[in-house]
């Protein structure tokens, strides 16, 4: 009987679509090279050689959040020592003109009328009118629809007017009622997450995806997490990227350690193999590791995310790497894996492609 390996290799030169079962076998296999081969041909084919990034900013507004998620460490109360909440000059002075992206997501503020969220986007495109916003999960939509009675159309819409470009890919964790039930019972599921970007592609605003691993999901549930990605992206094509989220085992302790190295190169190269609609595969630097993620470049992926300036997420949770990145870093980690540098905005529109040490438009 052919290897795993062989038989996907024989699929993909059918151009024949991988099923669950291969998904599943791959997760199994101790052919990292063999399955990271693949994964990288398929890249190569797509992308030849250039690995994307961009120079962004992260802003978490606040962290006081009406949910109390068991696997968040980001998430407070007010009033606790470590609740903050930004004035719209604090969010404003994060934003630079150096920057392409701006990335917000935030803790479901109790308080917060609807009217700071618009006139926060508002105020960013007025002073930065080069800045694409990146802003809100599912979640924050779901969240805005119900406090404001507001259809989720209306949110976005008047999102998308206030200067909203683009939805982040978070808030989806895993696809699965039991891993939901058991760490996030009172957030939006897969039925709901995945209509919330359906919306969102019908409105003309792509978004991302992402995969939260690591921590008491099986390789079923991320399969099948991938497999409803897949099926959204056949039916709207909306989806910009897929970016699998190690997660950070922090103070939560829901595993003993993050995941391995192995782990975090096979959900990159499987994402690649199975999404074989979604353009791009972040490897997210932040989680992953500023060498993995250089490395997951000739595993499937053809984007490391940004320079963030500030991330508070994973921070909150102890993660090891560096709060913010140069552009400079993130060419070497990029030329280190042998790939061409491409500075990108929000929307992965090419603003410079760094050949040979040159830099070319
Ligand atoms: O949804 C990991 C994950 C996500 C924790 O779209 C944690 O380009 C809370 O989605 N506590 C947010 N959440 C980050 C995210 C993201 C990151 C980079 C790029 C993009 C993009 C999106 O972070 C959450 C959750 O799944 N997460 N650990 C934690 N300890």
């Amino acid at each position: 009987m052919a290897s795993i390996l062989d038989r996907v290799a024989d699929k993909l030169q059918r151009k024949e679509r991988l099923g669950r079962e291969d998904a599943l076998e791959l997760f199994a296999s101790s052919d990292l090279l063999g399955l990271g081969r693949l994964a990288n041909q398929v890249r190569q084919e797509r992308w030849g050689n250039r690995a994307h990034f961009v120079i962004n900013r992260q802003i978490n507004p606040t962290n006081v959040c009406v949910l109390s998620c068991k696997f968040c460490d980001f998430a407070t109360k007010r009033g606790r020592p470590n609740a903050y909440e930004m004035s719209l000059e604090e969010v404003l002075a994060r934003c630079d003109s150096g920057i392409r992206e701006v990335h917000i997501v935030g803790g479901l503020h109790p308080d917060w009328p609807w009217s700071y969220y618009v006139e926060m986007l508002r105020a960013i495109k007025a002073r930065h009118p080069q800045v694409q916003i990146k802003a809100f999960t599912a979640v924050e939509i779901e969240f805005f629809s119900k406090k404001f009675r507001l259809p989720i159309e209306e949110v976005l819409r008047q999102l998308k007017a206030a200067g909203l470009d683009a939805l982040p890919g978070g808030g989806a964790e895993v696809f699965s009622e039991r891993v939901r039930k058991a760490l996030f019972p009172f957030k939006i599921g897969a039925p709901r997450w995945l209509e919330i970007h359906k919306a969102a592609h019908r409105l003309g605003i792509p978004t991302n995806s992402t995969l939260l691993y690591g921590h008491i999901e099986t390789h079923e549930e991320r399969v099948d997490h991938m497999l409803k990605l897949r099926e959204l992206q056949d039916e709207t094509g909306g989806l910009m990227s897929f970016i699998p989220l190690a997660y950070p085992v922090g103070g939560t302790h829901l595993d003993e350690r993050q995941a391995s190295a192995i782990e975090d190169l096979k959900s990159i190269a499987i994402g690649r193999l199975l999404l074989d609609n979604v353009p791009h595969i972040k490897a997210y630097w932040v989680t992953m590791g500023e060498e993995i993620a250089s490395i997951a470049l000739t595993f499937g992926a053809d984007d490391l995310d940004g320079t963030i300036g500030e991330e508070r997420i994973m921070h909150a949770a102890d993660a090891a790497t560096p709060i913010s990145q140069t552009r400079e870093r993130l060419i070497q980690l990029i030329r280190d894996a042998r790939c061409v540098p491409v500075e990108r905005d929000a929307l992965y529109n090419v603003i410079e492609v760094y050949e040979n040490g040159h830099r070319l438009s």
